[in-house]
Protein backbone atom coordinates (compact mmCIF):
# COMPACT_ATOMS: atom_id res chain seq x y z
CA UNK A 1 0.00 0.00 0.00
CA UNK A 2 1.23 3.66 -0.94
CA UNK A 3 1.54 6.43 2.13
CA UNK A 4 -1.11 8.33 -0.08
CA UNK A 5 -3.66 5.33 0.03
CA UNK A 6 -2.55 4.69 3.84
CA UNK A 7 -3.13 8.37 4.74
CA UNK A 8 -6.99 8.14 2.79
CA UNK A 9 -7.63 4.73 4.49
CA UNK A 10 -7.42 6.88 8.16
CA UNK A 11 -8.94 10.02 7.17
CA UNK A 12 -12.04 7.47 5.91
CA UNK A 13 -11.58 5.57 9.29
CA UNK A 14 -11.84 8.82 11.13
CA UNK A 15 -14.72 9.78 8.82
CA UNK A 16 -16.86 6.56 9.36
CA UNK A 17 -16.04 6.62 13.24
CA UNK A 18 -14.38 3.71 13.02
CA UNK A 19 -12.07 2.62 16.00
CA UNK A 20 -11.29 -0.28 14.89
CA UNK A 21 -10.34 0.76 11.33
CA UNK A 22 -7.98 3.47 12.68
CA UNK A 23 -6.20 1.03 15.02
CA UNK A 24 -5.61 -1.67 12.25
CA UNK A 25 -4.47 0.91 9.66
CA UNK A 26 -2.21 2.56 12.67
CA UNK A 27 -0.57 -0.61 13.01
CA UNK A 28 -0.24 -1.07 9.31
CA UNK A 29 1.64 2.17 9.01
CA UNK A 30 4.07 0.86 11.76
CA UNK A 31 4.53 -2.40 9.73
CA UNK A 32 4.94 -0.61 6.76
CA UNK A 33 8.09 1.81 8.49
CA UNK A 34 5.85 4.91 7.61
CA UNK A 35 7.48 8.05 10.08
CA UNK A 36 4.43 7.64 12.38
CA UNK A 37 4.28 12.06 12.43
CA UNK A 38 3.48 11.78 8.88
CA UNK A 39 0.56 9.31 9.70
CA UNK A 40 -0.72 11.34 12.28
CA UNK A 41 -0.59 14.68 10.72
CA UNK A 42 -1.50 13.29 7.09
CA UNK A 43 -3.95 10.81 8.24
CA UNK A 44 -5.39 11.14 11.81
CA UNK A 45 -5.07 14.80 12.16
CA UNK A 46 -6.72 15.55 8.41
CA UNK A 47 -9.29 13.65 9.11
CA UNK A 48 -10.56 15.53 12.29
CA UNK A 49 -10.14 18.37 10.57
CA UNK A 50 -12.39 17.55 7.82
CA UNK A 51 -14.70 16.20 10.77
CA UNK A 52 -14.64 19.73 11.86
CA UNK A 53 -15.65 21.08 8.30
CA UNK A 54 -18.37 18.84 8.00
CA UNK A 55 -19.63 19.64 11.46
CA UNK A 56 -19.86 23.73 10.36
CA UNK A 57 -21.77 22.66 7.29
CA UNK A 58 -24.33 20.77 9.61
CA UNK A 59 -23.87 17.14 8.15
CA UNK A 60 -22.37 16.08 11.66
CA UNK A 61 -22.98 16.38 14.95
CA UNK A 62 -21.23 16.45 18.41
CA UNK A 63 -21.74 12.41 19.44
CA UNK A 64 -20.60 11.57 15.46
CA UNK A 65 -17.74 14.33 15.97
CA UNK A 66 -16.70 12.99 19.70
CA UNK A 67 -16.89 9.16 18.07
CA UNK A 68 -14.51 10.77 15.19
CA UNK A 69 -11.92 11.76 18.15
CA UNK A 70 -11.86 8.49 19.77
CA UNK A 71 -10.62 7.16 16.27
CA UNK A 72 -7.70 10.05 16.36
CA UNK A 73 -7.16 9.13 20.09
CA UNK A 74 -6.61 5.31 19.42
CA UNK A 75 -4.48 6.22 16.15
CA UNK A 76 -2.38 8.17 18.23
CA UNK A 77 -1.72 6.22 21.05
CA UNK A 78 -0.87 2.81 18.34
CA UNK A 79 1.80 5.72 16.75
CA UNK A 80 3.23 7.08 19.82
CA UNK A 81 5.12 3.28 20.49
CA UNK A 82 6.83 3.83 17.36
CA UNK A 83 8.32 7.49 17.47
CA UNK A 84 11.78 7.30 18.53
CA UNK A 85 12.51 9.32 21.53
CA UNK A 86 15.50 11.78 21.00
CA UNK A 87 17.58 11.51 24.22
CA UNK A 88 17.44 9.39 27.09
CA UNK A 89 17.46 11.58 29.62
CA UNK A 90 15.11 14.33 29.87
CA UNK A 91 16.01 17.34 28.62
CA UNK A 92 13.26 19.03 30.71
CA UNK A 93 10.25 18.88 32.34
CA UNK A 94 6.83 19.95 31.30
CA UNK A 95 3.43 20.42 32.58
CA UNK A 96 0.96 20.31 30.16
CA UNK A 97 -3.37 20.64 30.13
CA UNK A 98 -6.03 21.99 28.34
CA UNK A 99 -7.73 24.90 29.95
CA UNK A 100 -10.39 24.99 32.41
CA UNK A 101 -13.83 24.57 30.76
CA UNK A 102 -12.21 22.80 27.40
CA UNK A 103 -12.29 19.69 26.69
CA UNK A 104 -10.69 19.38 23.39
CA UNK A 105 -7.67 17.64 24.11
CA UNK A 106 -6.36 16.01 20.51
CA UNK A 107 -3.91 18.97 19.74
CA UNK A 108 -2.94 18.67 23.38
CA UNK A 109 -2.24 15.47 23.42
CA UNK A 110 -0.54 15.76 19.99
CA UNK A 111 1.80 18.46 21.57
CA UNK A 112 2.53 16.29 24.92
CA UNK A 113 3.50 13.51 22.49
CA UNK A 114 6.28 15.11 20.52
CA UNK A 115 7.41 16.51 23.16
CA UNK A 116 7.91 13.26 25.18
CA UNK A 117 9.35 12.09 21.65
CA UNK A 118 12.02 15.09 21.61
CA UNK A 119 13.07 14.52 25.17
CA UNK A 120 10.85 16.03 27.50
CA UNK A 121 9.89 14.73 30.58
CA UNK A 122 5.54 15.34 30.40
CA UNK A 123 3.39 15.37 33.08
CA UNK A 124 -0.22 15.41 31.45
CA UNK A 125 -2.81 16.92 33.49
CA UNK A 126 -5.41 16.50 30.64
CA UNK A 127 -8.60 18.77 29.68
CA UNK A 128 -10.41 21.11 31.45
CA UNK A 129 -7.70 21.42 33.95
CA UNK A 130 -7.90 24.16 36.76
CA UNK A 131 -5.31 27.14 37.22
CA UNK A 132 -4.61 25.85 40.93
CA UNK A 133 -3.75 22.53 39.20
CA UNK A 134 -1.13 24.08 36.74
CA UNK A 135 0.58 25.94 39.18
CA UNK A 136 0.33 22.73 41.99
CA UNK A 137 1.70 20.22 39.62
CA UNK A 138 4.60 22.55 38.50
CA UNK A 139 5.86 23.66 42.16
CA UNK A 140 5.70 19.37 43.10
CA UNK A 141 7.43 18.65 40.24
CA UNK A 142 10.17 21.84 39.43
CA UNK A 143 8.94 22.10 35.96
CA UNK A 144 10.45 24.30 33.46
CA UNK A 145 7.59 24.65 31.21
CA UNK A 146 4.07 25.06 31.60
CA UNK A 147 2.04 24.24 28.66
CA UNK A 148 -1.56 25.31 28.34
CA UNK A 149 -3.47 24.55 25.40
CA UNK A 150 -7.20 26.35 24.40
CA UNK A 151 -9.36 25.95 21.44
CA UNK A 152 -12.04 28.01 22.37
CA UNK A 153 -11.87 32.05 22.65
CA UNK A 154 -13.82 31.47 25.43
CA UNK A 155 -11.27 29.78 27.48
CA UNK A 156 -8.03 31.14 26.04
CA UNK A 157 -8.66 33.28 28.58
CA UNK A 158 -7.34 31.06 31.44
CA UNK A 159 -4.15 31.54 29.76
CA UNK A 160 -4.03 35.01 30.66
CA UNK A 161 -5.35 34.15 34.13
CA UNK A 162 -2.40 31.25 34.58
CA UNK A 163 -0.31 33.92 33.85
CA UNK A 164 -1.76 36.75 36.23
CA UNK A 165 -2.21 33.81 39.00
CA UNK A 166 1.62 33.30 38.77
CA UNK A 167 2.35 37.11 39.20
CA UNK A 168 0.06 37.27 41.91
CA UNK A 169 1.91 34.48 43.57
CA UNK A 170 5.38 36.02 42.95
CA UNK A 171 6.30 32.86 41.14
CA UNK A 172 6.11 34.48 37.65
CA UNK A 173 9.99 33.92 36.80
CA UNK A 174 9.66 30.13 38.20
CA UNK A 175 8.04 28.73 35.03
CA UNK A 176 8.21 29.26 31.15
CA UNK A 177 4.81 29.22 29.78
CA UNK A 178 4.08 28.31 26.29
CA UNK A 179 0.30 28.88 24.71
CA UNK A 180 -0.97 27.08 21.83
CA UNK A 181 -4.37 25.52 20.73
CA UNK A 182 -6.34 26.98 17.25
CA UNK A 183 -7.60 30.48 18.19
CA UNK A 184 -4.23 31.50 19.33
CA UNK A 185 -1.99 33.45 18.43
CA UNK A 186 1.60 35.30 18.43
CA UNK A 187 -0.60 38.54 19.25
CA UNK A 188 -2.28 36.78 22.15
CA UNK A 189 0.78 35.51 23.68
CA UNK A 190 2.68 38.69 23.69
CA UNK A 191 -0.74 40.65 24.80
CA UNK A 192 -0.63 37.92 27.80
CA UNK A 193 3.04 37.90 28.16
CA UNK A 194 3.29 34.88 27.70
CA UNK A 195 7.69 33.25 26.96
CA UNK A 196 6.02 31.38 23.33
CA UNK A 197 3.83 30.18 21.34
CA UNK A 198 3.51 27.50 18.93
CA UNK A 199 1.09 27.25 16.22
CA UNK A 200 1.52 23.11 15.70
CA UNK A 201 3.19 20.42 17.76
CA UNK A 202 6.24 20.69 15.49
CA UNK A 203 7.24 24.04 16.41
CA UNK A 204 6.05 23.29 20.24
CA UNK A 205 9.26 21.24 20.38
CA UNK A 206 11.13 24.21 18.41
CA UNK A 207 9.34 26.90 20.71
CA UNK A 208 10.27 24.54 23.77
CA UNK A 209 13.76 23.66 23.32
CA UNK A 210 14.38 27.64 22.96
CA UNK A 211 12.47 28.39 26.18
CA UNK A 212 14.68 25.68 27.75
CA UNK A 213 17.88 28.12 26.95
CA UNK A 214 16.24 31.47 27.95
CO1 LIG B 1 -15.23 21.48 19.30
N1 LIG B 1 -15.00 23.28 18.59
N2 LIG B 1 -16.60 22.11 20.55
N3 LIG B 1 -15.38 19.63 19.83
N4 LIG B 1 -14.11 21.05 17.84
C1 LIG B 1 -13.93 23.49 17.62
C2 LIG B 1 -12.64 23.87 18.32
C3 LIG B 1 -14.52 24.66 16.74
C4 LIG B 1 -13.47 25.52 16.05
C5 LIG B 1 -15.53 24.07 15.71
C6 LIG B 1 -16.20 25.13 14.88
O1 LIG B 1 -17.14 25.76 15.32
N5 LIG B 1 -15.74 25.34 13.67
C7 LIG B 1 -15.38 25.44 17.79
C8 LIG B 1 -14.64 26.54 18.56
C9 LIG B 1 -15.11 27.95 18.20
C10 LIG B 1 -14.34 28.96 18.96
O2 LIG B 1 -14.45 29.11 20.14
N6 LIG B 1 -13.50 29.70 18.23
C11 LIG B 1 -15.82 24.32 18.71
C12 LIG B 1 -16.95 24.39 19.58
C13 LIG B 1 -17.80 25.63 19.48
C14 LIG B 1 -17.27 23.34 20.49
C15 LIG B 1 -18.45 23.29 21.47
C16 LIG B 1 -18.76 24.59 22.20
C17 LIG B 1 -19.68 22.80 20.68
C18 LIG B 1 -20.97 22.69 21.44
O3 LIG B 1 -21.07 21.99 22.42
N7 LIG B 1 -21.94 23.43 20.96
C19 LIG B 1 -18.02 22.17 22.44
C20 LIG B 1 -17.16 22.74 23.60
C21 LIG B 1 -16.81 21.67 24.59
C22 LIG B 1 -15.83 22.20 25.61
O4 LIG B 1 -14.63 22.14 25.40
N8 LIG B 1 -16.36 22.74 26.71
C23 LIG B 1 -17.14 21.34 21.53
C24 LIG B 1 -16.97 19.97 21.67
C25 LIG B 1 -16.19 19.19 20.84
C26 LIG B 1 -16.09 17.66 20.95
C27 LIG B 1 -16.18 17.13 22.37
C28 LIG B 1 -17.27 17.10 20.16
C29 LIG B 1 -14.78 17.34 20.18
C30 LIG B 1 -13.52 17.29 21.09
C31 LIG B 1 -13.11 15.87 21.38
C32 LIG B 1 -11.72 15.83 22.00
O5 LIG B 1 -10.87 16.64 21.79
N9 LIG B 1 -11.55 14.80 22.79
C33 LIG B 1 -14.64 18.60 19.31
C34 LIG B 1 -13.80 18.67 18.16
C35 LIG B 1 -13.10 17.39 17.75
C36 LIG B 1 -13.59 19.88 17.45
C37 LIG B 1 -12.86 20.10 16.11
C38 LIG B 1 -13.76 19.50 15.02
C39 LIG B 1 -11.48 19.49 15.97
C40 LIG B 1 -10.47 19.91 17.06
C41 LIG B 1 -9.22 19.07 16.91
O6 LIG B 1 -9.05 18.08 17.62
N10 LIG B 1 -8.39 19.40 15.90
C42 LIG B 1 -12.74 21.69 16.05
C43 LIG B 1 -12.86 22.23 14.64
C44 LIG B 1 -11.51 22.43 14.00
O7 LIG B 1 -10.52 22.58 14.65
N11 LIG B 1 -11.54 22.46 12.69
C45 LIG B 1 -13.70 22.11 17.09
C46 LIG B 1 -7.18 18.62 15.59
C47 LIG B 1 -6.03 19.04 16.49
C48 LIG B 1 -4.80 18.23 16.17
O8 LIG B 1 -5.78 20.40 16.23
O9 LIG B 1 -6.42 21.08 18.59
O10 LIG B 1 -5.89 22.82 16.81
P1 LIG B 1 -5.64 21.50 17.40
O11 LIG B 1 -4.13 21.38 17.85
C49 LIG B 1 -3.05 21.74 17.01
C50 LIG B 1 -2.62 23.20 17.17
O12 LIG B 1 -3.66 24.08 17.56
C51 LIG B 1 -1.48 23.13 18.14
O13 LIG B 1 -0.88 21.89 17.88
C52 LIG B 1 -1.88 20.93 17.53
C53 LIG B 1 -1.29 19.96 16.57
O14 LIG B 1 -0.71 20.55 15.46
N12 LIG B 1 -1.73 23.20 19.60
C54 LIG B 1 -0.76 23.64 20.44
C55 LIG B 1 -2.79 22.80 20.32
N13 LIG B 1 -2.55 23.00 21.62
C56 LIG B 1 -1.31 23.51 21.73
C57 LIG B 1 -0.58 23.88 22.84
C58 LIG B 1 0.70 24.41 22.64
C59 LIG B 1 1.24 24.53 21.38
C60 LIG B 1 0.53 24.15 20.26
O15 LIG B 1 1.47 24.82 23.65
C61 LIG B 1 0.94 24.89 24.93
Amino acid sequence: MTQEKLFEEIKNAVLNMDVKEGARFAKLSIELNVNPNLTIEKGFVCGIQIVGELWEKGEFFIPEIIQAAEVVHSGIQILKSSIVKETLNPIGKVVIGTAEGDIHDIGKSLVATMLESAGFEIFDLGADVRIRKFIRKAKETSADIICISALLTTTMLSQKELINELIKNKIRDSFKIMVGGAPVTQDWAQEIGADGYAPNAMEAIKIAKKLLLK
